[in-house]
């Protein structure tokens, strides 16, 4: 199935009811059990499902009218890279009336230098403020179809706080959605550690696809995904740190660990990122509850709790604290 027949189907039976503006902020998301694999390329249907944390109001918002020529995309106030534009543009293809065309103006309040990747938060605000702006009036679950067209991780920046990216098992993928975990756990922290903001060498769709296709450790990568989708609800749950921090290291080492054994090898890391790793050991052995995450890049993500902070930064004083319950923009 293709991406437009999927638009197609979801938009057939809504209204229609433009209005000059449609506008939206969605908060960027780091996954505590990852996506790692394409069981469908096109639509960015994920082999495992994930579980991510919203970062409060860290994120992408954006604002979309209708222009009369031709599609003028603004990243941060500035014409976007010719690249970025181009994605963007094929996206709005999925969604544009005849002769159609969009002024995008899009901002992310994610320090560049933090190494996050901007496409999660950026394709879900896309999406709310396109519904705005067609008044469809789509339901979230919905939304978070459409954002996954643009970028698989942008399925999960629908909502704050603890979502679950279903995988699904339909090959139109209309039961790949997303799903918030409701309740705050309002102590936890996250820590950003930068270790370089240099664009990545592989991207990630890419490197799903190479990884999936060339690691014999795939296999074992996926059933660990499956155990660590479930650990992590338990621990959430139960609201059991330790638990939640250990599964979330062990679940982004794994998907490192697959990854190394791809062909050509994929390694995102850095030196100094297995520098700050060998920090995270050494302060847990001495009795720090203090865990990390890590993404297709070489930055760390520190998970904590706030009874912890001041130790946390006295160890990393360039890390920055982000409260993922700390008020919504
Ligand atoms: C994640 N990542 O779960 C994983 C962990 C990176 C490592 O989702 O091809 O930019 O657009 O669907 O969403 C990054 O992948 O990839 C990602 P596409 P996306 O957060």
């Amino acid at each position: 199935m293709k991406r437009q027949q999927v638009v197609e189907g979801l938009l057939a039976q809504k209204r229609r009811a433009p209005r000059e503006c449609g506008e939206a902020f969605a908060p960027s998301n780091i996954a505590l059990c990852k996506y790692w694999g394409k069981r469908n390329a096109e639509l960015n249907l994920p082999v495992n499902s994930s579980l991510s944390i919203s970062l409060g109001n860290l994120g992408t918002r954006t604002v979309v009218r209708f222009a009369e020529a031709s599609d003028r995309i603004l990243l941060n106030q500035q014409p976007a890279p010719r690249d970025f534009a181009a994605r963007l543009s094929a996206y709005l293809d999925l969604f544009r009336p005849a002769g159609q065309f969009f002024d995008v103006c899009t901002e992310n309040n994610i320090p560049t230098a933090a190494g996050l990747a901007s496409s999660a938060s950026g394709f879900a605000a896309l999406s709310l403020a396109l519904d705005r702006l067609m008044g469809w009036e789509l339901a979230r679950e919905e939304l978070s179809i459409l954002a996954r067209l643009g970028s698989g991780s942008a399925t999960r920046s629908l909502y704050h706080g603890f979502v679950v990216w279903h995988a699904g098992q339909r090959s139109d993928g209309m039961d790949s959605v997303a799903e918030p975990l409701l309740g705050a756990w309002s102590d936890l922290r996250i820590g950003i550690l930068s270790v370089s903001s240099d664009r990545k060498s592989v991207g990630s769709t890419e490197g799903m696809n190479r990884t999936r296709e060339t690691s014999e450790l795939y296999h074992s990568w996926h059933k660990q995904a499956a155990c660590d989708f479930d650990a992590l609800r338990t621990a959430i749950a139960s609201r059991d740190f330790p638990m939640l921090g250990q599964t979330a290291e062990n679940n982004a080492l794994a998907m490192h660990a697959t990854m190394l054994s791809a062909w050509p090898p994929l390694c995102y890391w850095l030196p100094d990122s297995l520098a700050a790793m060998q920090a995270v050991w050494r302060a847990r052995a001495e009795g720090l509850e203090l865990y990390f995450t890590m993404d297709a890049g070489p930055n760390l993500k520190l998970l904590f709790l706030q009874a912890d902070e001041a130790a946390v930064c006295a160890r990393f004083p360039s890390v920055r604290v982000v409260n993922p319950w700390g008020g919504h923009a």
